[in-house]
């Protein structure tokens, strides 16, 4: 079976803190599948919260500052799955169908991750609402990039203000962190890479790691 054939209908997600390098990973990916022989046309690019007209809405909610009203982190965790389901079902899972590649900047982790790690809701109750949700929806190949937040939010700041979630204390970032950290431990499917290499490090580290799991794909 050649490289595009075992690639169809496959979901890559690509997940870590803020600057661990994901928008710039997403360029790395896309350029190995082409190598791997895909056309433009075969790729989808999806972004979590958003990537749909109504995603990005809710999006913009929880990035939003309302002076005296505090979004509750379950709130936040309603409207991350909300999003989500919005997304799947209208823009990923239709082009998995279509044979394409979709490329996640984002997906379920972020979840488990922020609002499990980060604000202490139980992961159990973020599992059980994944499963409402989504069912056993899940991405065919998860990549991490492993970052120090103190590293990641110092690449983030160059950008610019921070948002929201941005402004969280370190130790917010280094729980989310760890939880992330375990799901690589617990998923197959799934690795970690040391996102505080240079660019060229991180691209051939993602490279190959692609390599190996397309080897693996019957
Ligand atoms: N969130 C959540 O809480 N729960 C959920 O379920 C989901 C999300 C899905 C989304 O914000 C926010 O929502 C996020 C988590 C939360 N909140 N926070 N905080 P976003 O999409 O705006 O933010 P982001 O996903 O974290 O993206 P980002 O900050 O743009 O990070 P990035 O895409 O990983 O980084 P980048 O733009 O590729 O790189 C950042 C800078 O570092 C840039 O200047 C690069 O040139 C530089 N860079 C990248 N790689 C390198 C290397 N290797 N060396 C040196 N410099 C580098």
């Amino acid at each position: 079976m050649s490289a595009v054939q075992k690639l169809a209908g496959k979901f890559i997600v690509i997940e870590g803190l803020e600057g661990a390098g994901k928008s710039t990973a997403i360029q790395y990916i896309q350029n190995w599948l082409i190598k791997q022989g895909l056309v433009e046309a075969q790729i989808a690019l999806t972004r979590e919260p958003g990537g749909t007209t109504l995603a990005e809405k809710m999006r913009e909610i929880v990035k939003m500052d309302v002076q005296g009203e505090q979004l509750a982190d379950k709130a936040e965790l309603l409207i991350m799955y909300a999003a989500r389901v919005q997304l799947v079902e209208h823009k990923v899972k239709p082009a998995l169908a279509d044979n394409k590649v979709v490329i996640g900047d984002r997906h379920n982790w972020s979840s488990l991750a922020y609002q499990g790690g980060g604000r202490g809701i139980d992961l159990s109750l973020i599992n059980e609402i994944k499963q409402v949700a989504l069912g056993d929806f899940k991405a065919d190949f998860t990549l991490f990039l492993d970052i120090e937040p103190e590293l990641g939010l110092a690449r983030a700041r160059g950008r610019g203000e921070l948002d929201r979630i941005e402004r969280l204390a370190i130790d917010f970032f280094n729980r989310s962190r760890a939880v992330f950290q375990q799901l690589v431990v617990d998923e197959p499917n799934s690795v970690s890479i040391d996102a505080s290499q240079s660019f060229n490090q991180v691209e051939e580290s993602i490279h190959t790691q692609l390599d190996k799991w397309l080897e693996s794909l019957l």
